[in-house]
């Protein structure tokens, strides 16, 4: 193996709650108004964290966002001092309010798209923040997602930042979590997979019932931007049928690493097809593509939304083999649970299976491949990211003290309201700047 690859997970911000803000995403929808604990979602995600690290894996830390977001409550008419602000849309909008305190920048696999500097004709790693144009509460994610992006991977030599695309219908981007690699090591050329769910200009198929929140339209810009080359990018449409199931972003049906990508019978339309197109494009890559197809009979598609089986990590170790992550909600389930271990004997690169309690950030839908940020570099872009973000003894020991002193253990709709959230939430994250060396990429902070 060459190259490395950095999973960098959000850490999950001081105001996570469940407000059911996202239609199409059975758990959120299901979980609406239920109480939820910010310090035991942060840990849980640190614990993660740091288990991977610890296993010899490169992981990093992405910082959340400053919530409520007072700047859009402006922008929506609600005027006076911040603490005004907050109790105005309280009393006259709580919805609004809720909408801009979700913490869903956690989910950083939905952060930005990331295309390593091997596929790219400038040689550099490109990042284009996902403009997240399908859901209000996300759609105001990018502008601070580009700054801290700026300040996590900060030299133009190696690393080139694009603003988000227009935030129109038209092109509905979600990033990473519609994108998936293929290939051998991480510094090498590899193919980029863009999955979208509906095409707006043209296209034929669609869902009825749920949106489809990636459009083609969409990541063909971001294919350019990156400057890709055409013969080692592939555009496929997500199986409609599964986005009205609840498969609303790509890695809720299929993951890939390397030259595997894991996926289920019914992720793709006209899979046969689409499954061809990456294998010959794969034929000029050192690694021959390997497709592990789970099949309806084994695990359905209720199956794999409820468990999120597919939104494991699959992750390359030190020794050369592969272990899969998954959420504890896949060991519970005695289908995917069996098939999991009857797949780490099929002789595939993956033979070992880690499980991980992410409990709060799945009740809203975010499993472990969603509060993760692929990036693969090479020894010099390593070398060159912000290096206090990376976990080991020292931040997660610094990180839990510094969760345990802001955050709370519950928060209700209710809660909400509290000018004094307003106020913890900022004072965490004006020392969170501090211990990951940001800089001020806040708007409080300005
Ligand atoms: O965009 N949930 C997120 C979950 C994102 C999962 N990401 C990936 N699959 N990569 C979303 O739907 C729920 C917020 C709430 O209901 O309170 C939310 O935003």
């Amino acid at each position: 193996m060459s190259g490395f690859e950095i999973n960098f997970d959000g850490l999950v911000g001081p105001t996570h709650h469940y407000a059911g803000l996202s239609f199409g995403n059975v758990a959120s929808t299901k979980n609406r108004n239920n109480t939820s604990n910010p310090r035991l979602a942060a840990k849980q995600g640190l614990m993660k964290m740091k288990a991977l690290a610890d296993l010899g894996l490169k992981q990093g830390v992405f910082a959340p966002q400053e919530r409520p977001h007072v700047p859009t409550l402006r922008r929506l008419g609600f005027t006076g001092s911040d603490i005004d602000v907050i109790a105005q849309a309280m009393r006259t909008a709580p919805a609004l309010l809720s909408s801009l305190s979700s913490a869903s920048s956690m989910w950083t696999a939905n952060s930005c798209t990331v295309s390593p500097s091997a596929d790219s004709a400038d040689g550099r790693v490109h990042f284009t923040a996902a403009n997240l144009n399908n859901k209000f509460h996300r759609s105001i994610e990018h502008h601070t997602t580009t700054r801290i992006l700026q300040a996590m991977f900060n030299n133009d030599v190696y690393f080139a930042h694009h603003e988000a695309l227009p935030e129109a219908a038209l092109f509905g981007d979600e990033g990473a979590a519609n994108h998936n690699r293929l290939g051998g090591g991480y510094d090498r050329a590899g193919i980029q997979v863009f999955v979208y769910g509906q095409q707006q200009l043209g296209g034929k198929v669609a869902p009825q019932k749920f949106p489809a929140r990636q459009t083609r339209e969409a990541s063909e810009a971001v294919a350019r931007l990156h400057r890709l080359d055409e013969k080692r990018t592939a555009f496929i449409q997500q199986n409609p049928d599964v986005i009205d199931k609840g498969v609303f972003h790509n890695d809720v049906i299929a993951v890939s690493n390397q030259q595997v990508l894991f996926h289920h019978q019914q992720a793709f339309l006209n899979q046969a097809d689409a499954l061809n197109e990456i294998r010959q494009k794969m034929a000029g890559i050192e690694q021959e593509f390997i497709s592990i197809e789970v099949p309806e009979n084994r695990v359905s598609v209720e199956d794999a939304v409820s468990t999120y089986l597919f939104n494991s990590q699959i992750l390359t170790r030190t020794d050369g083999g592969m272990s899969i992550v998954v959420p504890e909600e896949s060991r519970q389930n005695q289908a995917v649970w069996s098939y999991l271990n009857d797949m780490i004997q099929m002789g595939t690169p993956i033979d070992d299976i880690k499980v991980f309690d992410l409990r709060e950030s799945m009740r809203n839908g975010g499993g472990p491949a969603c509060l993760r940020l692929r990036v693969a570099v090479n020894d010099a872009e390593l070398a060159a990211v912000n290096p206090n973000l990376f976990m080991n003894d020292d931040l997660f020991k610094t990180l839990n003290q510094w969760v345990d002193q802001h955050y709370r253990d519950e928060l209700s709709q209710d809660d909400l309201a509290d000018p004094n959230l307003l106020i913890e939430s900022r004072t965490a994250l004006d020392e969170l700047t501090k211990i990951l060396a940001l800089g001020s990429v806040y708007h409080f902070q300005r």
